[in-house]
């Protein structure tokens, strides 16, 4: 159960694997890794997708020879394993070029430079089968409030995202985009800074019935926020195309840690929620499973293929906890006790209007506030059951 396999639709950056652990404070501490090399040790591990930022595998400023050798031995590499590319996306965030943002730099000639760059990494991701495109906007912000037009910044962000969703829906790319929010790291303040900005963004596209979410655990965390009752809100908007699983201990820097080393109880309601669904029911997500993490600074490449495994294993797990949970009768008892299934019957009756509701005595003249309010919901005990199925207790 715990042996990952294709089925699990498990999926890993270049760009996670491969980090060479560089930060801002010390230079890298691992050599190199070939992306041939990191899809044939993610297959063998039970990986079945690997993701990239067009720099991942083809540096930037690449000659056409060197793009297509290079191209030539990748697409060797995944016949040979069978992994796939769900997903891909561009990096407008690592060249000094995008030190003010790549859609909304104030300099033209740079987001003009940006969108020729993501479209010929999107005509790279029809041709690999990719059916998401990510965008995370890591340089679109500031760091000085007079030095950016926000609202100008939207309407060029906005320009950007419905030309590029114009232009694959031209071509018939059976590709969706998806808005990867972060609050911020590397700018101070970083544009769409959580899933609710990005989800009030695309409200606003032409375009935006191909526009949807990739949140990240870690971004919303350090912005103090639930991540899964942000993917909740996601599913329910029906936008969310996407996501990022990691780890993070609180508001800090992005620590991009091993999947649930971060808050293991939200990971678990994370997996028991994408997995299962809304406890009344409800879609649950059914795309990659999508790890962007990255191996300790201080692992050896042994430990970076140890954290590799980790990830998959550790939702699995999950995976199997949420389970147990579901089936407990004493779970289904808590649930029962605290409501949980009510909250889906509408508040008012079918039919019924709001002047029937004001007739209604019983909803209000002859309601007892007071013995209401002395409901005990038994969240608490609800949540000790969560807790002792994710220790295996139960
Ligand atoms: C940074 C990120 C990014 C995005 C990636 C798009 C470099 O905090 O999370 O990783 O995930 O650019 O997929
Ligand atoms: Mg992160
Ligand atoms: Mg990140
Ligand atoms: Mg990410």
């Amino acid at each position: 159960m715990v042996q990952p396999t294709r089925d699990d639709h498990f999926s890993f950056g270049l760009w996670t694997v491969g980090w060479p652990a560089a930060d801002p404070f010390g230079t890298a501490t691992r050599p190199w890794l070939d992306p041939v090399e990191s899809v044939h040790r993610l297959s063998d591990l039970g990986a079945w997708g690997v993701t990239f930022h067009d720099d991942d595998l083809l540096p930037f400023g690449s000659t056409p020879d060197e793009r297509s050798r290079i191209l030539t031995r990748f697409r060797a590499a995944l016949d040979e394993t069978g992994l796939v590319v769900p997903m891909m996306t561009t990096n407008t965030f690592t060249h000094p070029v995008f030190k003010d943002g790549a859609f909304t730099s104030n300099d033209r000639g740079v987001r003009r430079f940006a969108l020729r760059k993501i479209l010929r990494n999107l005509d790279l991701a029809a041709e690999l089968g990719a059916s998401t495109y990510v965008f995370w906007g890591g340089r679109e912000g500031a760091e000085v409030d007079s030095g950016k037009d926000i609202r100008a910044a939207l309407d060029r962000y906005r320009e950007g995202i419905d030309t590029l969703a114009a232009y694959v829906k031209e071509q018939g790319y059976g590709i969706r985009f998806a808005i990867e929010p972060k609050p911020n790291e590397p700018r101070g303040d970083i544009l769409l800074p959580t899933l609710g900005h990005a989800l009030a963004f695309i409200a606003g596209l032409e375009h935006g019935d191909i526009v949807g979410v990739n949140p990240e655990v870690g971004h919303e965390q350090m912005a103090g926020l639930n991540y899964s009752a942000g993917i909740a809100q996601a599913l329910w908007a029906g936008k969310l195309f996407h996501l990022d699983l990691n780890g993070q201990r609180g508001i800090k820097y992005d620590q991009d840690l091993i999947f649930g080393h971060g808050d293991l109880i939200n990971a678990f309601s994370l997996v028991d929620l994408i997995e299962h669904g809304a406890p009344g029911g409800g879609p649950a997500y059914d795309g990659p499973r999508h790890f962007d993490y990255k191996p300790l600074r201080t692992e050896d490449v042994t430990g970076v293929w140890d954290s590799a495994a980790a990830n998959m294993r550790t939702y699995l797990l999950l995976k199997e906890r949420a389970a147990a949970f579901r089936a407990d009768p004493e779970v289904q008892a808590a649930l029962a006790t605290a409501g949980v299934a009510e909250l889906s019957t509408p508040t008012l009756n079918p039919g019924e209007t709001l002047a029937d509701l004001a007739a209604d005595r019983t909803a209000f003249e002859d309601y007892d506030a007071d013995k209401a309010g002395e409901r005990g919901y038994g969240f608490g005990k609800l949540n000790q059951l969560a807790v002792e199925h994710l220790m295996g207790a139960r």
